[in-house]
C-alpha cells in the first residue's frame, strides 16, 4: 500500500485509511472521516462490520443500529461489495485476539466506530471480476473490466511500480543532464519504415500516427538541446498477435549530442541499474503484494536483483556464431529472431547488448563507418539492441550526421529524400555526431514484475482486436 503519511485532507475525508491505521494510537478517541470501497459487509441485526479499502490501506468500520439514523444503518448493512462509502466516527483500538500464555501480543489494530455514513455510489452485483475472491477469469474479461481488475491488490501494485520505474528513469536522465521533450504524434512521413503506419486525415492532408519520436528527438539535438528524452506513445500498424507486441506502446527515448553507440549504451545500463537499485530500496512492499498473489497461483516469485555493470556486449557477428554453435539455423545478414535469442539467452539470461548490426538491417538514420565490415564483408552499422533473455527491450545507435550519406541511405532503402526534407534540412547547418535509443516501457516492466504478457502492465492496451475500453 502507498505511504500516505503526508497527504492532506480532502472534502471527503479527514484522513486516509493508511494514516488512521499507522497513526492509530495517537488518534484513539478522535473523530475522523474516511472514504473507501466496501470490501466486505458483515453482521446482522443490530451491528454491521464494513471492511473499507482506499488506495492506502484497509480498516474496519463498526456500525451499531442504535448509534445512528435507522435509514443510514439499513443502507450500510445492505451495502453491496465495492460500493463507495464515506464514514465518520471515532477511532478505537480493536479488542486484541486472545493469545496463549507466553505468546507475544499481536500489534494493536484500530477500527472506526461509525456515527454517520453515506453510500456515495452503490456497486452493481454480481461483480464481473472479483476483487478479493480468487476466481479465475481470462485476461480478456479482466481487460474489458480493467477498472475493477485494477482494484485487485497485485494489479494495483504493478501499476504503482510502473509509475515508480518511470520516475526513477526520469530522475536518472535528469541527473545526467537530459531535458524532457515532447514530439508531435501527427506526422507526415515514416521514421521506422513505411509499411506499419496508421494513416489518418489531418484536415485535407493525409498524415500518420507517429511510429517513434526518432526524427524529432534528432532535430532537437541538432538544435542544440544537447541531451533530450521523451516518454510517449508510439503507434505501429503491425499485424502481430504476440505476448510482447501492441499497436500503441509507450516508448522511452533518449538522444544525446557528441555521443556514439557505446556512450548511449552506457547511459542505458546506468539508468536500468538506477531503476533496479531504487525499486530494491523503496518498493519491496509492492513486490511483496505481487508475490503474495504469485504464491497463491503457484507461480515463480519476483526478486529484484540489481544487475551488475557493465552489461555484456555481444556483437552481432559473435551472436551469429553463438546461435550457429548452439544448433540454430542462421546466416550473417539474417535477423536474430526470438528462437535464436533463446540460444543466446542460454548463455546470457539477463540484460545484454547486441551491438554492430549489418547496416542493411537498420533504418536509414543509423550511422555506419565504411571501414567496419562483418565476417562476410558486409557493411556493419553502429546500431544496437538491448535484450533481456529472449526479449528485445531497446533499439538504438549512433545516428548518421553527414547529410549526403543520410540522403544516400534514404535512396538505398527505396525512400524519397524529398519526403524527408523537414528532417534532412536540419543537418545542413552543422550537425553534431549524436546517438540515442528507444526502450519499450512495457517490456522493461515485464522483466521487473515477471509478467508474461505486456497487456498485464499496460492499463488499456491496444492490439488488433482491442480498441476499448
Ligand atoms: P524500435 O522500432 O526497435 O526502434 O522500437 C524500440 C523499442 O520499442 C519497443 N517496441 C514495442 N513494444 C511493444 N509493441 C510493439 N509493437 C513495439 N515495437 C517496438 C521495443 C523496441 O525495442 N527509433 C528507434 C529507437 C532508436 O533508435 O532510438 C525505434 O523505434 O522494446
Amino acid at each position: 500500500m502507498r505511504d500516505s503519511t503526508d497527504w492532506l485532507p480532502t472534502s471527503y475525508r479527514t484522513h486516509t485509511i493508511g494514516q488512521i491505521v499507522s497513526g492509530g494510537a495517537d488518534l484513539v478517541g478522535e473523530e475522523v472521516s474516511a472514504a473507501g470501497y466496501a470490501e466486505t459487509v458483515r453482521g446482522r441485526g443490530a451491528i454491521a462490520f464494513i471492511m473499507l479499502r482506499d488506495g492506502t490501506g484497509h480498516i474496519q468500520a463498526f456500525a451499531k443500529r442504535d448509534n445512528m439514523k435507522e435509514a443510514t444503518f439499513e443502507a450500510l448493512q445492505s451495502a453491496t461489495r465495492e460500493s463507495t462509502i464515506q464514514v465518520t466516527g471515532t477511532v478505537a483500538q480493536k479488542r486484541p485476539p486472545k493469545t496463549k500464555e507466553g505468546e507475544p501480543a499481536p500489534p494493536a489494530e484500530y477500527e472506526i466506530t461509525v456515527s454517520s455514513a453515506t453510500i456515495l455510489s452503490s456497486a452493481a452485483a454480481p461483480l464481473p471480476v472479483g476483487v478479493t475472491d480468487d476466481v479465475k477469469v481470462g485476461l480478456d474479461i479482466r481487460l474489458d473490466n480493467r477498472y475493477l481488475d485494477l482494484r485487485r491488490a497485485h494489479v494495483n501494485a504493478m501499476f504503482q511500480l510502473r509509475s515508480k520505474v518511470l520516475q526513477y528513469g526520469r530522475d536518472h536522465l535528469i541527473s545526467e543532464g537530459f531535458n524532457e521533450m515532447n514530439s508531435p504524434k501527427i506526422i507526415a512521413s515514416a521514421s521506422e519504415g513505411g509499411t506499419n503506419l496508421f494513416p489518418m486525415m489531418y484536415f485535407d492532408t493525409p498524415a500518420f500516427l507517429s511510429q517513434s519520436p526518432q526524427l524529432y528527438k534528432q532535430l532537437a539535438v541538432l538544435g542544440g538541446l544537447e541531451r533530450v528524452f521523451e516518454i510517449g506513445p508510439a503507434f505501429r500498424a503491425e499485424k502481430h498477435d504476440t505476448y510482447r507486441h501492441l499497436n500503441e506502446f509507450i516508448s522511452f527515448d533518449i538522444e544525446g549530442a557528441w555521443m556514439n553507440d557505446e556512450d548511449v549504451m552506457c547511459v542505458q545500463e546506468r539508468m536500468i541499474h538506477h531503476i533496479w537499485t531504487e525499486v530494491a530500496a523503496n518498493d519491496q512492499h509492492l513486490i511483496d503484494v505481487i508475490n503474495e498473489y504469485k504464491t497463491s497461483q503457484d507461480e515463480d516469485l519476483v526478486t529484484v536483483d540489481v544487475p551488475e555493470l557493465p552489461f555484456p556486449r555481444i556483437s552481432y557477428c559473435d551472436a551469429i556464431e553463438i546461435v550457429k554453435n548452439g544448433g540454430g539455423e542462421i546466416e550473417w545478414g539474417d535477423d536474430i529472431e526470438s528462437h535464436h535469442c533463446d540460444i543466446i539467452a542460454a548463455e546470457h539470461s539477463g540484460f545484454h547488448f547486441l551491438p554492430r548490426w549489418p547496416m542493411a538491417m537498420k533504418p536509414f538514420y543509423i550511422y555506419h563507418n565504411e571501414a567496419e565490415k562483418g565476417t562476410t564483408g558486409g557493411q556493419l552499422s553502429r546500431g544496437f539492441d538491448l535484450n533481456y533473455g529472449r526479449d528485445e527491450m531497446t533499439s538504438g545507435g549512433q545516428r548518421e550526421h553527414r547529410v549526403d550519406v543520410l540522403e544516400q541511405n534514404l535512396r538505398n532503402m527505396d525512400l524519397n529524400p524529398e519526403d524527408f526534407t523537414f528532417y534532412t534540412d536540419g543537418f545542413r547547418y552543422g550537425a553534431p555526431p549524436h546517438a540515442g535509443w528507444g526502450l519499450g516501457v512495457a517490456r522493461l516492466l515485464m522483466v521487473l514484475t515477471g509478467a508474461g504478457n505486456v497487456r498485464e502492465v499496460v492499463l488499456f492496451p491496444r492490439d488488433r482486436s482491442r480498441v476499448t475500453p
